[in-house]
């Protein structure tokens, strides 16, 4: 697609914002870098609540077309940007990689970001979130000892989705410590098809660069 390049506002750690970058990536499409500093309050700013007035992120600006919500950003760089396809080739593989995405947003996006919050706050977990997101993880690695990605051969929105779902909780269980329930310290290293999963997307060109900078300190 020729026209304006896109502009990326994101926040570092944000998984759903990571998902754009991923995808942005993926498709090897140059972006403007609109980093938002989250502590400075940046997101709150009247100039970008116009924008995005939740005041969130991601959103993805193009000429005028102002886009939120990273699914729906995902969905348009799809169509915008033909190349590397992150929702398939063809309209049978797109379904499974839509009905994937749909279930995580609808089963695993609550327990996920429950986990993620009660690790890197201190607070408890409520034994019902970490059951669901092992038993994910349990579905996922079991297909992934099958193929690739869970989108087959290579990495598809469903991919994306996870990969900075799986890292926040990793993030919160290294700050946690010896706190961290033995569910989420063991999530990858008891499933090898998961974490060989996760070292095969890293290892995609691009990929590794778009790991949060504040996690890398
Ligand atoms: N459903 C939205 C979720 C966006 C979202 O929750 N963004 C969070 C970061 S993970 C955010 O911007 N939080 C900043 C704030 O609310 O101050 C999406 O997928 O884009």
């Amino acid at each position: 697609m020729t026209g304006p390049r896109p502009q990326l506002y994101w926040i570092s750690g944000s998984p759903p914002a990571w998902r754009v970058m991923l995808a942005l990536t993926l498709k090897g499409i140059a972006f403007e870098n609109r980093q938002l500093d989250h502590g400075a309050g940046e997101n709150r700013a009247p100039e970008y609540l116009k924008l995005n007035p939740k005041g969130q992120v991601p959103t993805l600006v193009i000429g005028d077309l102002v886009i939120r919500e990273s699914i729906a950003i995902l969905a348009w760089l799809d169509r915008a940007y033909t190349q590397r396809p992150i929702w398939s080739a063809t309209k049978d593989d797109a379904a499974q990689v839509w009905q994937d995405v749909m279930e995580m947003e609808a089963v695993i996006r609550a327990p996920v970001t429950a986990t993620a919050q009660a690790l890197l706050r201190g607070t408890s977990h409520d034994p019902t979130n970490l059951a669901s997101l092992a038993d994910a993880c349990d579905e996922y690695a079991s297909r992934l000892a099958h193929q690739p990605f869970l989108g087959g051969d290579s990495a598809m929105a469903s991919d994306i989705w996870l990969y900075p779902a799986l890292h926040w909780i990793a993030r919160g269980t290294a700050l946690a410590g010896p706190k961290a329930p033995e569910i989420c310290t063991s999530l990858t290293s008891s499933r090898p098809a998961l974490a060989d999963w996760m070292d095969r997307f890293r290892a995609v060109p691009g990929v590794a660069d778009t790991y949060p900078p504040h996690w890398r300190t």
